[in-house]
């Protein structure tokens, strides 16, 4: 029998929020984005609930359409670092894309925060799903959605391969000898692939935790499977219980399908609670958030997903127009769903852009009711934890103050960090060097 699971928490820095108008809010400090005090605040905040990790999203590519939080933010790795000095115990998880990087750059990158960090460093692979991402980084065509996956998947191959180069016991540092590292527990690379060429070896060793922890966020089937063959943790973004079930027996299935073990890699959902002391404080809360928004900004949000197409050419109240495969090659899950919903449901226009711009939440209500809800997710198998993104400025604060200690009360959610390294909190094993493994094996 496998050890009693327990619920895993992540929480979303996001600056001044996922919204178009989140930062008109009376106690949202307009410039979040960019403060470093905000970010300070949030990430303790974090970690005074006991959360496993902060995230930190990310994109590539502009447009005066695009939320005001795009438009101004801190670059992910850059603030990990900041954040990573002053907490000690909180995961570090950030987003870059494997369209536009190298993977000895980001191998570093990672394996350094995991070092300034004790150990606490994650890295959400994403494969950039605006077209217009091309444009920043020397104007080839942006890859298609296969192949953006098969770029994905090499690129991880190579980046686990470099953060191997080093054996745990390869830097001896005898000041008496003058023995630096053993030249034998140094290893390069040397791969030669389809998009890839990299010797090696990295120039930094493996940290307390061995590797960075891989989170993948991508949900269509390609996402899944990259997930399945990669990933120690995944995003995902359903919309009701029964969506998130079938990913987690889905992605579950595909992992065993690969020979990994399904305990080892976890399934988050996001979700953006709405917390009141009353149903009706919370309803109302939704209400002033989804109030700030207007029509035009909620078509801007929608036409993001769609490669900043330009919804406002369509009449507002007539059926939701027939787009055909559009959408298709960037964000494909996320557009796929909205085009069968809106069938499905015989939406219009309007009721699709105001849905996707001020989703109304299935995690509203009394920290009782949001804390139920998330016991019932944890434990019918449709999350092994989640992502939590606040769509109120206050929105963490009530989650840890409130929720949390209902979680905990109830047994499911720990009082301390079990450990200091992200791995450790996670319950998710070290992976041993592939070096030492093969000696061994030898
Ligand atoms: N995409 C990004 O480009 N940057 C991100 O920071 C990012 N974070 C995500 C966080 C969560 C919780 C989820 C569910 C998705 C996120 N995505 C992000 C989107 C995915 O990378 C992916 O593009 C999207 O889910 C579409 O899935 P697909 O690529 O499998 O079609």
């Amino acid at each position: 029998m496998g050890k009693r699971r327990t619920l895993k928490l992540g929480a979303v820095l996001h600056g001044v929020g996922g919204s178009a108008s989140g930062w008109r809010h009376p106690d949202m400090p307009a410039d979040a984005s960019v403060n470093i005090g905000f970010y300070k605040q949030q990430a303790l905040k974090a970690e005074e609930g006991k959360f496993d990790f902060i995230f930190i999203a990310d994109g590539l590519y502009i447009t005066e359409k695009s939320i005001p939080h795009f438009l101004n933010r801190f670059e992910p790795v850059t603030i990990l670092s900041a954040l990573g000095a002053v907490t000690s115990h909180i995961g570090l998880v950030g987003t870059l894309s494997t369209s536009y990087s190298e993977p000895f750059t980001v191998a570093r990158q990672f394996a350094s925060i995991d070092h300034i960090s004790g150990g606490r460093a994650g890295w959400n692979v994403v494969t950039s799903p605006l077209e217009g991402s091309a444009l920043n980084f020397g104007g080839k065509p942006h890859p298609s959605h296969p192949e953006r996956y098969r770029i994905a998947e090499e690129y991880l191959e190579v980046t686990k391969g470099l953060w191997d180069s080093w054996e745990d016991d390869a830097f001896v540092r005898d000041k008496e000898t003058g023995v630096f590292f053993d030249p034998a527990k140094m290893h390069r690379l040397n791969h030669k692939g389809e998009y890839f060429s990299v010797q090696g070896p990295l120039n930094i060793a493996r940290s307390k935790q061995g590797q960075p922890v891989i989170f993948q966020a991508g949900s269509s089937d390609s996402g899944r499977n990259l997930a399945a063959k990669t990933a120690d943790a995944v995003f995902t973004g359903p919309e009701s219980i029964e969506e998130a079930k079938e990913f987690y027996r889905d992605v579950k299935q595909r992992i065993i399908r690969n020979g990994r073990n399904p305990e080892h890699t976890l399934i988050f959902p996001g979700i953006g609670p709405i917390i009141g002391r009353t149903e009706a404080e919370a309803e109302e809360k939704y209400r002033q958030i989804a109030s700030l928004v207007t029509i035009e900004q909620a078509l801007d949000y929608l036409g993001r997903f769609f490669e900043h197409h330009d919804f406002s050419q369509y009449e507002l109240d007539a059926p939701f127009p027939d787009l055909g495969d559009f959408g298709s090659n960037s964000f494909r899950s996320t557009t796929d769903r909205i085009k069968r919903r809106a069938k499905e449901q015989q939406l219009t226009l309007r009721e699709v852009a105001l849905q996707a711009a001020t989703p109304r939440t299935a995690f509203i209500g009394t920290p009782e009711r949001v804390a139920g809800l998330v016991q019932q997710w944890f434990e019918e198998e449709a999350a092994d934890g989640f992502i939590v993104g606040a769509s109120d400025p206050n929105g963490l604060n009530d989650f840890v103050d409130l929720v949390v200690p209902i979680l905990q009360e109830r047994g499911l959610f720990r009082t301390e960090y079990e450990a200091d390294t992200l791995r450790g909190n996670l319950g998710i094993p070290v992976p041993e060097n592939r070096y030492t493994a093969a000696r061994k094996a030898a």
